[in-house]
């Protein structure tokens, strides 16, 4: 592992341009995650505690009313609807090449442009630039940034960290876990975020009817122990008259891919009667790239999360194996 950079120059540059600055405009990726939101909402909230800038946020897709109960009345602007010109800060938060990159070119001249990311295939740039891979989600880059300023961390800024960090960490199950990751969740327990409410905003979309599903998906996941991959169909059968909806099944794909060895997890269901659907994710240090898989069956995505629709049926054998007519 790579030394890890501890932005001590950019934080203290961070902090003057916050200091001087006027109207900033912070924001997350599209298709936001927990990590995005959490770090621009802790980032706002900051902002707004220890500084007289005007501060704006948003995304190119809504806020995740999921995160609600643990981030109330966050509102998120998109920037097709704002004047970019007005901005003399923008900040992109998390996975700038989805959204940021957009923004930037639609600032004016002197708007001063910063990046706090931790994906290591980023190609946008900014005058500020702090990206490290070795940290396990921008929330715990902004903490330590935070920190740095020996300003004061609140309960809704606690709150908003920990979110991100659980999300990216998989709940502290993934490899980009490390020991500062874990002081830094304690310190944040430490003023006021509560794990537990967390992780039910978290995982809020879980029912007994999705976890009846999950129970018959799992019972029969299949792990290819050479490539690192966990492959599970799911028949019309199964379904037990219970109608899918997608974002359960990427769940699935998701909740796989934390247990251990598991490099990537593909998840085959029968939508309705004449269309299959897959949905792939990928451990984030797995080195697999789903979108590949995802491409060759016409569907696309990202590296670590992609899908793909394809007409068809899912026939289970009697050996309790599966195939697609
Ligand atoms: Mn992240």
């Amino acid at each position: 592992m790579s030394q890890r950079q501890k932005f001590l120059k950019e934080f203290n540059t961070l902090d003057y341009i916050l200091q001087s600055a006027n109207n900033i405009f912070v924001i997350g990726h599209s298709n936001p995650d927990a990590d995005a939101i959490g770090s621009i909402v802790a980032l706002m909230h900051f902002i707004q505690k220890h500084y007289k800038a005007n501060v704006t946020i948003g995304c190119y897709d809504p806020f995740l009313e999921s995160l609600a109960s643990i981030m109330p009345g966050i509102i998120f602007e998109n920037p097709e609807d704002l004047d970019l010109t007005n901005f003399d800060v923008v900040i992109g938060c998390d996975s700038v090449d989805r959204g940021f990159n957009r923004v930037i070119e639609c600032v004016s001249e002197d708007c001063v442009t910063i990046i706090i990311d931790h994906h290591h295939d980023t190609v946008t740039r900014s005058d500020l630039y702090m990206n490290d891979d070795t940290y396990s989600s921008t929330c715990e880059i902004l903490y330590n940034f935070f920190t740095f300023t020996q300003k004061k961390i609140d309960k809704k800024i606690a709150t908003a960290l920990l979110a991100g960090i659980i999300f990216d960490t998989g709940a502290f199950q993934h490899a980009n876990t490390s020991a500062e990751t874990l002081a830094v969740a304690a310190d944040l327990i430490k003023h006021g975020a509560s794990i537990t409410k967390i992780n039910t905003a978290l995982f809020s979309d879980r029912n007994i009817e999705t976890l009846n599903l999950w129970g018959r998906a799992l019972e029969r996941v299949h792990f290819y122990k050479e490539s690192g991959l966990a492959v599970v169909a799911i028949a019309n059968e199964d379904k037990d008259g219970y109608l899918i909806n997608s974002g359960e099944m990427s769940n699935i794909a998701s909740m796989l891919t934390t247990v251990p060895n598991v490099r990537a997890a593909i998840v085959v269901y029968q939508f309705d009667e004449n269309t299959i659907k897959g949905s792939l994710r990928a451990e984030k240090h797995g080195n697999i790239d789903v979108s590949a898989i995802a491409h060759t069956l016409g569907g696309g995505g990202h590296k670590l999360a992609s899908g793909f629709t394809i007409p068809g049926q899912i026939i289970t054998t009697k050996e309790g194996k599966w195939q697609i007519l």
